[in-house]
């Protein structure tokens, strides 16, 4: 059997499972020999992965490759491989190359970007590798014909890969991937269902999934659950779902397995989905322990929302943090500020609202993001998505992975800072966050002693109450002196 090397480029120190890599190795299973190389564990990995293709060159190599800091690190290791042995053919998937997938081939070490879904297209990209068809016929790939780029047709939304044994146990060091969270010891990383049936316009899920979703059976969350625990010793699982609240009747057989194995669960959800819940559902979500539900709540203003596609609106914002108050679970509120329409006004509004959202429950997280839209994409057959209205005249996107990594852009990727925001927003932005942060230090910090929460919480009540963010000095002396958690740097 031919070798495959699959690689995830660094992107956290804090390893969780690879899933996306571990998946394409359960669906080359039996056809391809796979090793896999975490840049997460491996702090040396463009040096281990040139070694691996100088000794022994596999059919190909294939990166998982997310926008920000791993895309760096992804061309890092790339140039390593391409200087080791040039005549292996290296593949990038993921989030990037869907949504970039010109800017990806635009650079001297990627041969071939997979669009979407990766676990059939990669099989059919090896097959044709090996001589067996035609590259031409591989769906949602894009690779360069006689110098010239093409884009194949995109795949059809797939659920084989729900039929998928990941193989936990076929890592190297599968333990080394459960660490300590606010959740307990021994947290996993799983993803149960595939996709999302939404399609907000700024987010990365519905260009890659296009507005499908499928949920597994109930045995085999149950199967792998018990894995993880048992075998494992996994005590509470972090869900990647992107949004684990769908239909409730299809929903309450994965109810009742967590209900069951009762370890503390984190998952992504809607307000929409959970404020439909019936109270058997949430009698089963009690039980079950989730506590931490992560509710992308955007913006405060709804016609934003409507333009969005978010099909959410902000008093059910409101009444979802009651809701979740109600039944002992953390709803952790993610906003995107200062969108291109009018970043102060919008901005100025997101604080006051949540300053609403704080009233109603002190203990809701608050995640900020800045509002930075998707680049138009491409899809199969010379498609383009459109830009979004909204961007400023002039403004345009790198079109080139090297451009992507400059430092600006990798920022805009994390949405943490964009082209249109003033000085005095972005400092107006990070005076706030201190505020808050000092305000209401976060549930999911798991070092800091009660005490420590309580003096920042004392040290900045009065500019809290007075709505006074500007030039918190003392705030970030002591936030500095204690090494204040920020929730955004240790998400997930
Ligand atoms: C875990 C995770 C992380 C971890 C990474 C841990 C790790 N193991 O590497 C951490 C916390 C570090 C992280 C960071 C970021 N993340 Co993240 N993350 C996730 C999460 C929750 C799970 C990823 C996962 O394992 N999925 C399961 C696997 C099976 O799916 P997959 O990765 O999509 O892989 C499939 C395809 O993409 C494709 N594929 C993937 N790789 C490859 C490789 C090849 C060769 C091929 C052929 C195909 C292929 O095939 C796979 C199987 O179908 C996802 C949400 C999600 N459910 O996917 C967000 C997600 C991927 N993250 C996202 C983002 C934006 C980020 C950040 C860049 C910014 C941010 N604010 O979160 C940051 C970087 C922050 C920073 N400062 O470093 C977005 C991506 C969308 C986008 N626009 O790019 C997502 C979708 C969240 C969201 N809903 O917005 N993240
Ligand atoms: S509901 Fe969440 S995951 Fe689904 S498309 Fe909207 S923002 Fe993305």
């Amino acid at each position: 059997m031919s070798q495959v090397l699959l690689i995830n480029p660094r992107i956290t120190s804090n390893a969780r499972f690879p899933l996306a890599v571990m998946q394409l190795a359960a669906a080359l299973k039996g056809r391809w020999s796979t090793r896999i190389l975490d840049g997460n564990l491996d702090r040396h990995l463009p040096e281990t992965a040139a070694a691996a293709v100088r000794e022994a060159p596999p059919l190909a190599v294939g990166l998982s490759v997310m926008g920000g800091p791993q895309l760096v690190a992804a061309l890092a290791v790339s140039r390593a491989i391409r200087a080791a042995a040039p005549q292996v053919p290296i593949v990038w998937g993921g989030y990037f190359p869907t949504l970039c997938a010109d800017a990806a081939l635009a650079s001297d070490c990627v041969d071939y970007a997979l669009r979407g879904q990766g676990e059939e297209g990669f099989a059919g990209l090896l097959e044709a590798l090996a001589g067996g068809r035609a590259l031409a016929d591989v769906a949602g790939l894009s690779w360069r014909r006689d110098g010239q780029v093409v884009h194949n047709a995109d795949q059809p939304f797939s659920t084989a890969p729900l039929q998928l044994d990941v193989g936990f146990e076929d890592l190297p060091a599968p333990e080394r991937y459960l660490g300590p969270s606010f959740l307990g010891r021994r947290t996993a990383g799983y993803q149960a269902a595939l996709g999302c049936r939404y399609r907000c316009s700024f987010c990365g899920v519905a260009a890659l999934f296009r507005g499908k979703t499928a949920l597994p059976e109930a045995e085999r969350l149950s199967r792998d659950l018990t894995l993880l625990r048992t075998r494992l010793g996994a005590d509470s699982v972090q869900f990647y779902d992107h949004n684990f609240f769908d239909r409730e009747v299809d929903m309450q057989p994965l109810l009742g397995v967590l209900a069951q194995q009762q370890m503390p669960w984190w998952c992504y959800a809607r307000a929409d989905a959970l404020l439909g819940l019936s109270a058997a559902s949430w009698a089963l979500v009690r039980r079950s322990r989730l506590r931490m539900a992560y509710i992308g709540a955007e913006s405060p203003n709804d016609s934003l929302l409507r333009d969005m596609r978010k099909g959410t609106r902000s008093d059910q914002t409101l009444a979802v943090v009651e809701a979740c108050r109600a039944n002992g679970v953390i709803p952790e509120l993610s906003f995107m500020l200062a969108p291109p329409q009018d970043p102060e006004g919008e901005t100025e509004r997101t604080f006051d609202f949540i300053r609403q959202v704080k009233r109603l429950h002190p203990g809701a997280e608050i995640m900020l993001h800045v509002h930075t839209p998707l680049p138009p994409r491409r899809l199969g057959e010379g498609r383009w998505t459109p830009r979004d209205p909204a961007l400023p005249r002039g403004f345009s996107f790198p079109d080139t992975a090297d451009g992507w990594a400059r430092r600006e852009w990798v920022d805009y990727w994390c949405h943490k800072d964009a082209p249109w925001l003033s000085d005095a927003l972005r400092a107006r932005i990070h005076d706030f966050r201190t505020v808050l942060g000092c305000r209401f230090p976060t549930a999911t910090d798991i070092r800091a002693p009660a005490w420590q929460k309580a003096a920042l919480r004392a040290a900045s009540a009065w500019r809290w109450h007075a709505a006074r963010y500007d030039g918190p000095r003392e705030l970030r002396w002591l936030a500095q002196a204690v090494k204040l958690w920020d929730p955004q740097r240790h998400a997930l």
